[in-house]
């Protein structure tokens, strides 16, 4: 384990705790609730329309509140930018890269394939790239077919196309980006979902880039962002975070303020193993995400196998959101949220002594007191908006970190 604060351990558990059933059943991406809001009329609605139609055409006299501006939806319009690019690109081939469809836009792999070191050496070296290519957190899993789509959504078919995964991909890196924690802070508002906008398109170009190197090594490179396979199983496989009860993986760097993207390769590199730094723990006495939740999405209980509706995958025990509840209130506010990142108390500038002070005693017997130290502290207030627009008034929390996994 390399530079990580906090007491992080391997997690020697087989699925890193998480019990997947003989119910287990693969997801189809037609089922998640954003496809569903195209398909399935429990989902779609006038609202969920101008939520969509909002990302292409900032809402001008929507809501008057700080946070919700035309100023905030051109920002946070301007940072998805990128992403959008990649994602409109060849829509006329019925692809939406990066979201329904892997990312396209690379040569072809070199016809040489070149000589590597032991697969040990060669993820050394691997990270070293991605770290240096702008990826925040990187991690190794092995290829785990549970995880891929049965299925894709086709919005020209408004219904399933196939989604095929190379099994000679035997190998998926997981790259993290940092979100900023500025922006994060003022959740729920337009503005903060700049943060989200920014942490794709940053994603989109440094998958291209991780995914051209290796090409350019003579080896298969397939980059997904939020397409083809599910995100958060493969980055817990990859040791870079815990699964919390709101759902997300939690890192030690970053906590939850992070997103995930994915490349399946055939380059012969060694994995990485799942960690433990006490979330699980934690989460069992914790409800600040489920009591923050706006539309009561997050469970308050222990895990279950039990499904909200068809948004959720079968047959595995553990903390699940309501998906429908969660985006009818993205819906309602012409934005997505972040607030049960905002609340979490792992989400914390983990470069300090303090933030290194805390983690360190979030993951002991005294789990209860560095709750009570977070609560006492103020940090899961909200920023005004207003604060944020002021230049030298912007909280700056995190301080981003290059961090490679195990
Ligand atoms: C669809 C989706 C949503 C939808 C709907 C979910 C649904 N059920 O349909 C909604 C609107 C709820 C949503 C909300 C958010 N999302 Co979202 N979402 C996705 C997306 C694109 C697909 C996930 C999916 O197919 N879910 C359908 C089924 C599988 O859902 P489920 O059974 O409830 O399982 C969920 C978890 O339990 C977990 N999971 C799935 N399989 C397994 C297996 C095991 C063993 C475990 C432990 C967990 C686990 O992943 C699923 C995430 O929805 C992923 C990207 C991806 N390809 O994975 C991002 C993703 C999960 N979202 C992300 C984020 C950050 C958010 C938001 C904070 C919004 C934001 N600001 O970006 C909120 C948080 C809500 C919450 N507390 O979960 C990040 C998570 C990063 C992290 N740190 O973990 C991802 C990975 C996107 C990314 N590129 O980084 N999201
Ligand atoms: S994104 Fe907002 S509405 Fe959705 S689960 Fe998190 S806090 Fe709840
Ligand atoms: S807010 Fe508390 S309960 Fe929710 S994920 Fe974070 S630590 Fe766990």
């Amino acid at each position: 384990m390399q530079d990580r604060p906090g007491r992080v351990r391997v997690d020697d558990r087989p699925d890193a705790g998480w019990r997947i059933g003989s119910g287990f059943r693969r997801f189809s991406q037609v089922n998640d609730v954003f496809n569903r809001s195209w398909w399935d009329p429990l989902v779609s609605s006038d609202e969920t329309a101008r939520f969509f139609e909002s990302y292409r055409r900032p809402l001008v006299d929507w809501k008057k509140a700080r946070g919700f501006r035309r100023k905030d939806y051109a920002l946070r319009n301007a940072a998805w930018h990128g992403a959008d690019i990649f994602a409109e690109l060849k829509e006329d081939e019925d692809r939406r890269e990066g979201f329904l469809d892997p990312l396209s836009v690379l040569r072809d792999a070199s016809d040489e394939q070149l000589d590597l070191g032991t697969p040990e050496e060669e993820s050394a070296e691997l990270k070293q790239v991605a770290l240096t290519l702008g990826a925040d957190l990187v991690g190794i899993a092995e290829t785990d077919e549970r995880w891929l789509y049965t299925e894709r959504y086709s919005r020209e078919a408004n219904g399933a196309k196939p989604n095929e995964m190379d099994p000679a991909l035997d190998r998926v890196i997981v790259i993290g980006q940092a979100m900023d924690p500025s922006l994060i802070a003022t959740a729920p508002s337009a503005l903060a979902g700049a943060a989200t906008g920014l942490g794709y398109s940053q994603d989109v170009i440094v998958l291209l880039a991780i995914s051209q190197y290796i090409r350019n090594l003579g080896y298969q490179a397939v980059p997904t962002l939020n397409d083809t396979t599910l995100a958060i199983p493969y980055a817990i496989k990859a040791g870079l975070g815990e699964y919390g009860r709101h759902g997300l993986v939690i890192t030690p760097e970053h906590g939850s303020n992070v997103r995930f993207g994915k490349i399946h390769t055939d380059l012969p590199v060694s994995i990485d193993a799942p960690i433990r730094f006490g979330v699980e723990e934690m989460c069992g006495i914790c409800r600040a995400c489920s009591d923050a939740c706006p539309s009561s999405a997050i469970p308050d209980g222990a895990p279950s196998d039990v499904l909200h509706n068809v948004s959720n995958i079968e047959g595995i025990t553990k903390w699940s959101v309501d998906g429908e509840a969660c985006f009818g209130y993205w819906a309602k506010i012409n934005s997505d949220c972040s607030v049960c990142i905002r609340v979490c108390p792992y989400t914390r500038d983990t470069s300090t002594w303090e933030g290194r002070a805390w983690l360190w005693l979030s993951a002991t017997r005294l789990r209860r007191l560095a709750l009570w130290w977070d609560a006492r502290s103020g940090r899961a207030k909200r920023v005004s908006s207003k604060d944020w627009w002021e230049p030298n008034a912007v909280p700056v929390t995190l301080s981003p970190r290059k961090v490679p996994g195990t």
